[in-house]
């Protein structure tokens, strides 16, 4: 089964938008395997933001997702890599349609409240980033005959 990172950045966190967006996920019929609440590391953030190394906004970026704390989550289903990207939004709050969760509760870039992986790619790099293979729970629950 398909899965993606999902994090809750530490201005969702302070915004209490995390019952609202775990709500939302669950709501859809995805599966929550693994989570984690931490104040990350800037090793670990750099590890996770690699691809914007040498950006203007990098720095910035490094010291924003490691203000507070996050909530980090692997997210499964089929098709969760794309969907979650839909129900997350556009990169900027002001260009994602409303019903996304950037488009419901955000405005600046810089505080776009979440994060999901955009590809199959770094769907697998970043859990391994953020996930061993022991604290990912894949359980049966008798909901998937009503999802599937
Ligand atoms: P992430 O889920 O955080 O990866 O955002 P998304 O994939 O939608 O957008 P990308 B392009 O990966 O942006 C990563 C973070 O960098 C911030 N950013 C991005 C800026 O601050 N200025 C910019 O011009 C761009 C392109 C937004 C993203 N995260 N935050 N917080
Ligand atoms: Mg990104």
């Amino acid at each position: 089964m398909e899965r993606t990172f999902i994090a809750i950045k530490p201005d969702g966190v302070q915004r209490k938008l995390i019952g609202e967006i775990i709500a939302r996920f669950e709501k859809k019929g995805y599966k929550l395997v693994a989570m984690k609440y931490i104040v990350p590391k800037r090793e670990l953030a750099a590890k996770h933001y690699e691809e914007h190394k040498g950006k203007g906004f990098y720095e910035g970026l490094l010291d924003f997702i490691t203000s507070g704390p996050i909530v980090a989550m692997v997210w499964q289903g089929k098709g969760v890599i794309a969907t979650a990207r839909k129900m997350i939004g556009q990169t900027k709050p002001l260009e994602s349609e409303c019903g996304s969760i950037r488009g419901d509760f955000g405005i600046e870039v810089g505080r776009n409240i979440i994060h999901g992986s955009d590809s199959l790619d770094s769907a697998e790099r970043e859990i391994g980033i953020w996930f061993s293979e022991e604290e990912i729970f894949d359980y049966e629950s008798s909901l998937d005959n009503w999802v599937y």
